[in-house]
C-alpha cells in the first residue's frame, strides 16, 4: 500500500487531495515538522527523509519519493484514465509542470514558506511586496478558465488550492483576486477536496488544542 508522510494543512495536503481524487487507498503518517518526529512511533522523520520535509510518498516497492511536483505527477500517473495529469508527451503535460513549478517556487517558497518559518524576520518585507504580482498570474489565467490546465481538474489544481487556502493563515485575503477566490470556492466544492481538507483541519485543530 502507498504511504504518505504529512503534516496537517502543509503542502502535503495537495498529495492527500490527489490520492483521494484518484481513489487510491493510502496509509497516512503524521509528522511534526518542528520536532521532526513521526507521531505514531516517535521515530525520527529524518531517518525516513533526510530533507526533513513533507510530502514523502512511500511507493509500493518501498522507495521514497519527495517533492510535491514529482509526488503529484506520480499519483496522477497511477490512474491515467482519470486525467489528473495530461498524458506524458502531451503539450499540456508541460503546462502542468509549468504550474507545479510556479506554485512550488514562486508561491510556496517565495512567500508561504518564509511567512510561516521566519515570521519576525525583516526579510519578509520583500516576499510580501511581491506576492501581489505573483498571484496576479494565476488570477489572470483563471479569469476565464475553470481549471489551471485544459478543461479538467488536475493535480496542479490540488497544489494551487492548498496554496490559496494557506494564504489566509499568512494574513493575505484571497478576495483581493476575485478569479482566485471564485476558483478556490469551486475547487472546494469537489467532494474529495472537501473531505481531504476536512480531515486535515480536524487533525490540525486536535494538535492546536
Ligand atoms: N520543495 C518541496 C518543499 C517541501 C516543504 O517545504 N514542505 C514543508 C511543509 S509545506 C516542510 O515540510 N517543511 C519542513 C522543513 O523544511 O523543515 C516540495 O515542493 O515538496
Amino acid at each position: 500500500m502507498i504511504e504518505l508522510y504529512f503534516w496537517p494543512m502543509a503542502c502535503s495536503l495537495a498529495s492527500r487531495i490527489a490520492l483521494m481524487e484518484a481513489g487510491i487507498d493510502a496509509r497516512y503518517h503524521m509528522v511534526h515538522l518542528w520536532t521532526k518526529k513521526v507521531l505514531e512511533d516517535d521515530g525520527d522523520f529524518r531517518d525516513v527523509a533526510p530533507k526533513g520535509a513533507v510530502p514523502v510518498l512511500v511507493l509500493e516497492n518501498g522507495e521514497r519519493l519527495t517533492e510535491s511536483a514529482a509526488v503529484l505527477q506520480y499519483i496522477a500517473d497511477l490512474k491515467p484514465e482519470l486525467g489528473l495529469a495530461p498524458a506524458p508527451g502531451h503539450p499540456d503535460r508541460y503546462r502542468l509542470q509549468e504550474w507545479l513549478s510556479f506554485i512550488g517556487t514562486e508561491i510556496h517558497k517565495g512567500f508561504l514558506f518564509p511567512t510561516f518559518w521566519y515570521k519576525d524576520d525583516a526579510s519578509l518585507v520583500k516576499p510580501r511586496a511581491r506576492i501581489g504580482q505573483t498571484l496576479s498570474v494565476p488570477s489572470a489565467h483563471l479569469a476565464d478558465r475553470e481549471f489551471l490546465v485544459g478543461n479538467r481538474f488536475t493535480v496542479a489544481d490540488a497544489h494551487l488550492a492548498w496554496a490559496l487556502l494557506l494564504l489566509r493563515a499568512a494574513g493575505i485575503d484571497v478576495a483581493q483576486w476575485p478569479p482566485l477566490a471564485a476558483y478556490l470556492g469551486r475547487i472546494q466544492t469537489r467532494p474529495q477536496v472537501k473531505a481531504a481538507i476536512g480531515t486535515e483541519m480536524q487533525l490540525w485543530k486536535s494538535i492546536a488544542a
